[in-house]
C-alpha cells in the first residue's frame, strides 16, 4: 500500500489476480470492468498478449474519493500464468495488498493449481510479503465445464484453509463480483488497522466496498 509522500491525500491499493496459465485471470478483470460502476474507473490495459495468453500483465484502475478528501486508487493486475514468466509474476506481485488466486476447476488442472499456489507462496517470500497476513481469496473458476472437481472435493482439500473460497464462471461473469467483494472485505480490515479508515474517513467496510464497486447493477 502506498501513501504517496508528495500527495499524502492519495492511497494506492494494489490487488493481484494470480494463478496457473489459462485459469481465467484476464477474464475476471474483463468482467469486473463490465460489472463495476465505481466513481472512477479507467480503461483496462492489456500489455502484450500472444494467442490470448498474458505475456506481461493486465491492469484495471479503479478509485473513489472519500468525503474527507482522500483519493483511494485501486490497481488490479493479473500475472502471466505460464510457468516461464516467473520473473514477471514476481515483479507484478511485489507490494501487493491483496491477491485472488484463480484456480482452474478442471480435474486435469489440479497439479497446475497446486504448483501455482506453491509458486505464489514462494514469490511472496521472495518479494517480502507475509503470506500468512496477505488478504487472499481462492476462486475456483470454470464451473461450467465438464470434468471439474466437485465442491465437496474442493472443500476436502481447501476447506481447512483460512481463505474464503469462491466458485465462478468468469466467462459469463458468475462469481466474479463475489470474489472481488470477499477480497475487498479483507483489504478493508488491513487499511482500517493501518490508517484508521473508519475514524478518519468515516467509512466502514460496507461503505468502502460500495465506493469501490459502485451501486449493485447485476
Ligand atoms: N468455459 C470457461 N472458459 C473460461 C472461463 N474463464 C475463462 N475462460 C476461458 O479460458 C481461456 C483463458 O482465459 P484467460 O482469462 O485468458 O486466462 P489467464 O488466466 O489470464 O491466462 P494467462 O494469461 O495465460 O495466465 C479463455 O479462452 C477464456 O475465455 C470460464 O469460467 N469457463
Ligand atoms: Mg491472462
Amino acid at each position: 500500500m502506498q501513501n504517496t509522500v508528495n500527495t499524502p491525500s492519495t492511497l494506492v491499493i494494489k490487488l493481484v489476480y494470480y494463478g496457473p496459465a489459462l485459469s481465467g485471470k484476464t477474464t475476471n478483470l474483463m468482467r469486473l470492468h463490465d460489472l463495476l460502476h465505481p466513481e472512477l474507473i479507467g480503461e483496462m490495459m492489456t500489455l502484450e498478449t500472444k494467442n490470448d495468453r498474458t505475456l506481461f500483465f493486465d491492469l484495471l484502475p479503479l478509485g473513489f474519493k472519500t468525503s474527507s478528501g482522500l483519493l483511494v486508487k485501486l490497481k488490479l493486475f493479473t500475472v502471466p500464468g505460464q510457468v516461464q514468466h516467473d520473473s514477471t509474476r514476481k515483479a507484478v506481485l511485489s507490494r501487493a495488498d491483496g491477491v485472488v488466486f484463480v484456480a482452474d476447476s478442471q480435474r486435469n488442472q489440479s497439479i497446475n493449481n497446486g504448483e501455482s499456489f506453491q509458486n505464489l507462496a514462494e514469490n511472496c517470500a521472495r518479494v517480502g510479503l507475509d503470506f500468512e497476513k496477505l488478504p487472499l481469496v481462492v476462486q475456483f473458476n470454470k464451473r461450467d465445464l465438464p470434468e471439474i472437481l466437485s465442491e465437496k472435493e474442493i472443500l476436502d482439500r481447501w476447506g481447512q484453509a483460512p481463505w474464503p473460497l469462491t466458485y465462478s464462471v468468469a466467462l459469463s461473469g458468475e462469481g466474479v463480483r463475489e470474489t472481488f467483494y470477499q477480497l475487498l472485505l479483507q483489504v478493508y480490515r488491513v487499511i482500517d488497522d493501518q490508517y484508521c479508515f473508519k475514524e478518519k474517513h468515516e467509512m466502514n467496510a460496507e461503505d468502502f466496498v460500495k465506493a469501490v464497486m459502485g451501486e449493485v447493477r447485476e
